[in-house]
Formats: structure tokens, sequence, C-alpha cells
């Protein structure tokens, strides 16, 4: 049903997971290992969850369940989707790990190997990006290298696919590395204690030791689990006791002796040659990150965005489907075949009236939303592959600062405006409770998704600027301040901020292209029925005759209140499936003639700001709880009202549009 969503377990003998740091080229080659697609994308934080395929690899052709993972710095987990990576490390018990590294970064790679090693996994080791290193002048020593560690490596550069068929022949040589790291005696004797102690015999206990040093309290689910529960309750106790003897941070140290050895094998095998290079590319990478020009970057980008989505899909393209295919043709057509076929008139308005499958939920889902949220998908898959949105977080920081966030939740809240459930489910590259739960807030509140914000422009552009710059403030307005405010009464901290910058590529047109039919056929399967049962309610609701006296009812808010007419509370029962479909009920009754500019504007503050689709509050329920889940939903659908009708007022006074 969803990109993210994890799918079934495939079973095979063998179990392999890829591990590595963020935006590495983990997806690119599980796509090469299992023939499937998962999302591809410039950016660190793209994978937040499993994906499993099933591939054939050695001389023996040996069947493995391959497992894509998201990005890790490390296997002390920050931030969840870290917990993610980490926790299958230890529950599926891979028999191997292809840890897939950069070559232009092999020294951040190597604190991951030695993790590797102390929980004693197989490892064969992808050197990807082997294409921009060696632009880079980075020489690095393959043979030395797989000496020093002890496992197979092997160059690749998995975006054309050098070294892949390589990788694959040699998976089953994976070798758990021979390459440990001497810590302090101390640190020895604590990991000592705890795998005698508590950790009986099992494979990979050094490592979960070393966890347990650092700090890692996520482990305790999992030890909780494993071990009985007077063991357990003693560990915790251990822990406290022991880590209080250190000077210095133990986490601190433990990287210390990780980073000594990392750099000393680095010295052996890596040397750099030739000039520091330094492409136009790489300027104008770094003319984004700075406020001036950054901000003219991002209105032009804005802008592009406007006239491709607002302006030619949904205008365009929209009007020529809707109006000219789909009302003169493909209506007619279907209603006539109806007509003949069912002389039941009530199978009649069911499928062809008013509030009918073909008239209302295909044509508003096909000729309206269709066509915006390809030209969305297409627009985006764009900025996704040029590696523009990290350079984004950098440049928003500090504005997101002002929301109790940083330049790391730049990238969900961006995400939201192509999908908001997707973007719920990315706000695990956060790291605190604190950041997810605004960002989730803010996402229910104030991102449309790139459906809704397609139909909203393309009302906008029909107007005037003064339209478009109210709307805009209005939702800015909300965002800063319900930001602003969630920070402050929410507990918690902000933490800092650090990103790995990828460097701009050249985006791969086979790469969006497959990305945007993937996210086309996501949105068919779930959009398509929610339309369907939307239609499905007005209907009865109509043949009820309970849609006049919900309309009645609403009618002091709806009509009193935010000045609209009251055929809007229709949009507003379908926005609550779906935000777009909404947005789409209000396109239509504009097009009729039925709102003047300013019910237009006030609809579109209501409709931006009103409740999150249904399968963004289920995500929502997944990731933060159902109560949390409820109270963002009556949240957002007061604001919703409150900023529509404070509008409608003002703009009754003072008369602008
Ligand atoms: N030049 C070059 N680019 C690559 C190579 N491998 C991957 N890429 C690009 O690197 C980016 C990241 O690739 P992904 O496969 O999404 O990386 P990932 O490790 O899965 O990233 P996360 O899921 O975010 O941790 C994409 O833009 C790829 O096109 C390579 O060998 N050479
Ligand atoms: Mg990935």
């Amino acid at each position: 049903m969803h990109e993210y969503q994890i799918e079934k377990k495939i079973i095979a003998e063998k179990k392999l997971v890829l591990i590595g740091n963020p935006n590495v080229g983990k997806s690119v080659i599980f796509n090469h290992l299992t023939g499937k697609y998962v999302t591809v994308s410039n950016y660190p934080g793209t994978t937040v969850d499993i994906s499993r395929g099933i591939g054939s690899f050695g001389l023996g052709k040996e069947k493995y369940t391959v497992m894509d993972s998201p990005g890790v710095n490390s296997l002390h987990p920050h931030s969840e989707d870290e917990e993610v990576a980490r926790n299958l490390l230890l529950e599926e018990k891979p028999d191997l790990v292809v840890q897939v590294a950069d070559a232009k970064n092999l020294r951040r790679a190597l604190h991951l190997t030695f993790e590797l090693a102390e929980l004693e996994i197989p490892v064969i080791l992808g050197l990807n990006m082997h294409d921009e290193a060696k632009e880079r002048g980075i020489r690095i020593n393959i043979r030395l290298l797989e000496k020093l560690l002890g496992i197979p490596v092997v160059p690749t550069v998995a975006i054309t696919g050098d070294g892949i068929g390589e990788l694959k022949n040699r998976i089953p040589e994976a070798k758990i590395p021979n390459k440990k790291v001497r810590y302090s005696p101390e640190i020895e004797e604590f990991v000592k204690r705890i795998e005698i102690d508590f950790l009986s015999g099992e494979r990979g206990n050094r490592g979960i030791g070393l966890m347990l040093l650092a700090g890692d309290m996520t482990l305790y689910p999992y030890l909780n689990k494993k071990l009985k529960k007077d063991k357990f309750d003693r560990l915790l106790t251990f822990l406290e006791e022991e880590r209080k003897g250190f000077v210095h941070s133990p986490d601190w140290l433990v990287f210390n002796y990780r980073e000594r050895e990392a750099i000393e094998i680095i010295s052996q095998v890596q040397e750099i040659v030739g000039k520091i290079y330094s492409s136009l590319a790489e300027k104008l990478g770094k003319w984004t990150m700075r406020p001036f020009p950054g901000y003219l970057i991002l209105l032009a980008v804005i802008y592009l965005m406007y006239k491709f989505v607002g302006e030619f899909a949904a205008g365009t393209i929209v009007n020529f489907l809707e109006e000219k295919i789909f009302q003169q043709w493909i209506n007619p057509f279907f209603t006539k075949i109806v007509v003949s076929t069912f002389p039941l008139k009530f199978i009649q308005e069911f499928l062809v009236g008013e509030y009918g499958i073909f008239t209302m939920a295909l044509t508003y889902a096909l000729a309206i939303i269709f066509p915006i949220v390809t030209a969305f998908f297409l627009f985006f898959g764009l900025l996704e592959d040029s590696g523009y949105l990290p350079r984004l977080s950098v440049m928003l920081d500090r504005v997101f600062r002002l929301m109790g966030l940083n330049g790391k939740a730049v990238l969900p809240m961006v995400l939201g405006l192509g999908c908001d459930t997707m973007a719920v489910l990315s706000a695990r590259i956060l790291d605190t409770k604190k950041e997810r739960l605004i960002v989730s807030i803010l996402l229910a509140l104030a991102v449309p998704c790139s459906a809704q914000l397609g139909v909203i422009l393309a009302m906008l552009g029909g107007l005037s600027w003064k339209a478009t710059v109210i709307w805009l403030g209005v939702i800015i307005f909300f965002l800063v301040s319900v930001g602003w405010l969630s920070a402050k009464i929410l507990p918690g901290i902000t933490t800092p901020f650090f990103v790995e910058i990828p460097p701009i590529r050249r985006p791969s047109m086979s790469n969006i292209l497959a990305k945007v039919k993937m996210r086309l056929v996501w949105y068919l399967k779930e959009a398509v029925p929610l339309f369907i049962l939307g239609t499905l309610v007005l209907f009865l609701m109509n043949k009820l005759k309970i849609l006049n006296l919900t309309k009645y009812l609403m009618s002091p808010v709806v009509v009193h209140w935010a000045g609209l007419p009251v055929k809007t509370t229709e949009a507003f029962i379908v926005g609550f499936l779906r935000r777009d479909y909404g947005a789409a009920g209000l396109y239509a009754l504009a097009k009729e003639g039925l709102l003047n500019p300013q019910q237009i504007v006030v609809s579109l503050v209501i409709i931006t700001l009103f409740v999150p689709c249904l399968a963004q509050f289920l995500v929502t329920i997944r990731e933060r709880g159902l109560k949390t889940a409820a109270a963002i939903f009556f949240f957002t659908l007061f604001i919703a009202f409150f900023a529509g009708g404070l509008l409608n007022f003002i703009l009754s006074w003072v008369k602008i549009i």
C-alpha cells in the first residue's frame, strides 16, 4: 500500500542485510541485488524502514533474503531510523552483512566495520561511489584494506553497475572482520564483566557490552526480553554504578579508540593525488546554503514549481482533461452505458449522478488530482536527486530553531509537500521525541500535500497575487506560531544539527521515472479507493437525508462564522478522508461560480489547515500513539475553522480582495 511500508516477510534460507552510513548507495545496491525498486534519493534519510527482496549469489547461486536498512552513523542509535537498522541486526541475526561504504569517506565507514566486528557478524565491504572518489584523486589500496580488515572488499559504482557482478559473486566469502579495536584496560574489564556475568555465550556480546558502556538505552527492551527479570535489574544497577566510574564520557572514549584505529588504517591504504576538486556544481551547492543568494534560489525553485505544477499541470492539463476529455467525452459515454444497462434510478445515480462513482470520485481522482501529482512527483524527483534538499536544511536551520526544531526537520517537512503520510514516517530521522512530535503536529496542520497544493495553487492562480500572499501568510503564521508554542510548551530539548552534505549530482532520469512510477502506483492504490469511499458516504448521506441535516448543523460554523456557502460542507466531509479530495471539491465549486474570491481564500485556508487525511492519521497512530494522533486531529480541526473565521472577519472588514 505505502512505499515505506514493511513488506511481507519473504523466506529464503539465508539472510543478508545491507548496512552503511546514510546516503552511500545502499538502496541502489539493494535494487541491483534483488531486481526490485526501493526509493533512491540524494539526501541522508531516504530509507527509514526495512525493505526485503530475494537474490541468488555466489557460484552456487544460493538464495538469500536481502534486506535494505536505513543509514546509520553508528550501531549505537541516536534516532529512530538508526534504531530500526540496529535492531534488524540483533533480531534477524543475519548470516552476513554487505556493508556499503562511500569511498570518499572511508574513515566514517570504518567505525561501522569495527562495530560489526564486535558483533561478530560476517561482512563483505562494498566500497561504493568509486567514480566520485576517483574524481577527487582518492586512491585506495583494496588488497591491503582486505588484508588489514580480514574481509573481502569490492569497489563499486552502484549507479552504473560497475563492480556489482563481483560483489554478487563474492557475497558468500563474507567473513567476521579480524580487525579488533583494543580499548583501555578499564573498558576491556567492563566489557568482559558484561559478557561473563550477564550475557552468556552468544555471538556478538562484546559489541553489546560496548553499546551498553556507551550508554545505549535503546537496547533495554531487547535485553529485557532476553534476560530473566532479576538479571536484567542487576544489569541496570551494574551499568549505573560502573559508568559513573569513568572520568570521561564512555561514549566519547570508545569513539576515540575507534577513530585512532581508523586513521591508522587510512594512513596505510589511502592516498590523495592531484589537485583539490572544485566544480561549478560544487560552487552552486555552496550558494544554496548561504542566505544570499540561497533565499533567491529558494524563491526561484518555488516559482518554477508554481509554474510547472500550479499553472501547467493544475491549470492547462487539468482544464483539458476535465472539461474536454471527462465532461464532454468519458462521462457522457459512461452515463449512456449505465442508463441503458441499469434501469434502476438508484443505481444510475450511484454511478453517474451528482455524487456518482464515475462523475465525482473518478473524475476528481483522474482528471484533477492525477495530473497534478504526476507533475509534482517529477519536479520533486529532480530536487531530491540533485542534492538540493540537505543544503536547504542548512539554510533553514535558523528559522527551524524558532520552532524548537533544527535543520534536520526541514527534510520531513519538505517531504510532506509530496505526501504527508510518508513524511510522518520520515520524522524517524529526528533525534528526540519532542522534535518528532512537533513535526507530526506541523505536518498535520500546515503542510499541504502535493495533490492538495496543486489544486490550491491553481485556484489561487485564477485570482490575484494578493490572494496568494494572504493564503501563504496565514499558513506560515500558523505554522511558525504553533511550532513556537509547541517548542515552549512541550518538554525536551532542541538538539544540535550535523548533516553530511552530499555532492550536487546530475539527476538520473531513469531513477526519477522509476520513483514517479512507484509513487503513482501508490497514489492510485491509496487515494482512489478513498475517493470512492468519500463519494459513497456523500451519496448515502444524501439518500438517507442526513446530508442536509449535517449541512444545517454545520452552518453556524461554515456559513455564519466562515462566511462560506453551505455546499462547502460537502468538501469538508470528504476532506476527512483526504484533504486533496476536499480541495478538489472546492475547486469544482469555484468553477461553477459558487465561491467569490474572499470565500475561495477562506475555504483554502480551512482545507489547508484541516485535519490530517485518513492514511496520515493511521500512520500517526502507529508512530506517535492513538492519544497523540487524536489530540492532533481535534487541534487541527479547531485551528482550521478558527483561522478561517478570523480571516473571513478581517477580509470582510478591510475588503482588500
Ligand atoms: N556518483 C555516484 N552516485 C551514487 C552511487 N551510488 C549511489 N549514488 C547516488 O547516491 C545517492 C544515494 O543513494 P541511495 O541508494 O538512496 O543511498 P542510501 O545509502 O540508500 O541512503 P539512505 O537510505 O538515505 O541511507 C543517490 O543520489 C544515488 O544516485 C555511485 O556509485 N556513484
Ligand atoms: Mg536507502
